[in-house]
């Protein structure tokens, strides 16, 4: 180990040689993520210095176009990683379509899906975000890509994981032994392992939903939140939480415990599944999850066995601490005892 602690490619590679499993070219398809990773953790840092924020169509100081800091991230992230070589097709919550390997560019047996800068809405108020990644193997046997290859079921992930982009820069990633987490050290430009072998509490007293929604939800999911909002000596006293960013909301679920929900707005008709999507959202989440020692569900079922009918495809989402999860399902399907 060098003097500066573990960084995220020797724990890589230590993973690699524990388990088996990994190859060189994923090791060297994660490093340019993280590489990715690195260059938007410099952008969304100097947002308000250099007048990356706000719309597109303006000019920044130098006269040159300025882009959106969510583009920017689906512009470097694709940029680089078509030329990883160890990709097929990738997926991007900010494209309608697959994204394809330039034909000049090498390919490999690699999906990559990603949420580019979940959160973005937050931006101009400085609220932590995000970049959230799915990675999965090529299933089909042609030379390019099928939409089999995109459209697999989450138990299938070969890694999963987000960079945070907070008051410093942190990834957590799971490759199906655990997870880990990394802060990156700016002065050496190194995520360092600040949190291994990550579990979350079994139960938690935080709950964090969007409760503006209320009058959209279904009697029992209005039912579940007035059980957890209600005085009651037999069952804690829960908080809520909700930065209306998933990535750092799951991320303080992770960590403290609790429950995150982004239920079905069954009287709204845009969100008849609610708001998040299953491949670039959803999945990775429940695989990092899941491997902490958590929980993830629709609310009928576990996120990580639905089979997915379209790329852009919206789940309900239950996430967060084992016994949370299993409370909401109960109350969500009716039965509550
Ligand atoms: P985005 O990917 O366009 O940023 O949208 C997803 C975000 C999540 O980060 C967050 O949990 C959710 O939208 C908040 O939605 P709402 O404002 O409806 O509560
Ligand atoms: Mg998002």
């Amino acid at each position: 180990m060098s003097d500066i602690g573990v960084t995220v490619t020797q724990h890589l590679l230590s993973q690699q040689q524990e388990h088996g499993g990994a190859t060189g070219a994923f090791t060297r398809l994660l490093n340019e993520l993280i590489l990715s990773a690195k260059i938007i953790s410099r952008e969304v840092t100097k947002a308000g210095l250099v007048d990356i924020l706000g719309f597109t169509g303006a000019k920044n100081v130098q006269d040159e176009m300025v882009q959106k800091l969510d583009e920017f991230a689906h512009d470097t992230i694709v940029r680089r990683m078509a030329q990883s070589r160890h990709l097929c097709v990738m997926g991007s919550e900010e494209d309608a379509d697959p994204i394809e390997i330039p034909p000049q560019a090498e390919t490999g047996d690699y999906v990559l899906l990603f949420d580019p800068l979940d959160g973005s809405s937050n931006i101009d108020a400085n609220v932590s975000i995000g970049t959230i990644f799915s990675i999965l193997r090529k299933q089909s046997t042609c030379l390019g890509y099928r939409m089999e290859d995109l459209l697999q079921p989450g138990y299938r992930q070969v890694a999963a994981g987000y960079f945070l982009y907070g008051s410093s820069t942190m990834m957590v990633y799971t490759t199906g032994n655990g997870v880990s987490g990394f802060t990156l050290d700016p002065s050496v430009g190194e995520f360092l392992l600040s949190h291994p072998n990550i579990r979350i509490p079994e139960r938690g007293k935080i709950f964090s939903a969007n409760l503006g929604y209320w009058d959209y939800w279904d009697q029992e999911v209005q039912n579940y939140f007035r059980y957890l909002q209600r005085p009651d000596d037999t069952k804690p006293v829960y908080s809520c939480r909700y930065i209306g960013s998933l990535v750092a909301d799951f991320h303080r679920t992770l960590l403290y415990g609790g429950v995150f929900l982004y239920p079905a707005d069954h009287k709204d008709p845009r969100k008849p599944h609610g708001k998040l999507r299953l491949l670039y959202e959803c999945s990775p989440l429940a695989m990092v999850c899941e491997q902490a020692g958590g929980a993830a569900s629709t609310g009928h079922g576990r996120i990580l066995d639905v089979e997915p009918d379209e790329l852009h495809q919206r789940v309900p989402l239950i996430i967060g601490s084992a016994e949370e999860v299993k409370l909401a399902e109960r109350y969500f399907s009716g039965q509550p005892n």
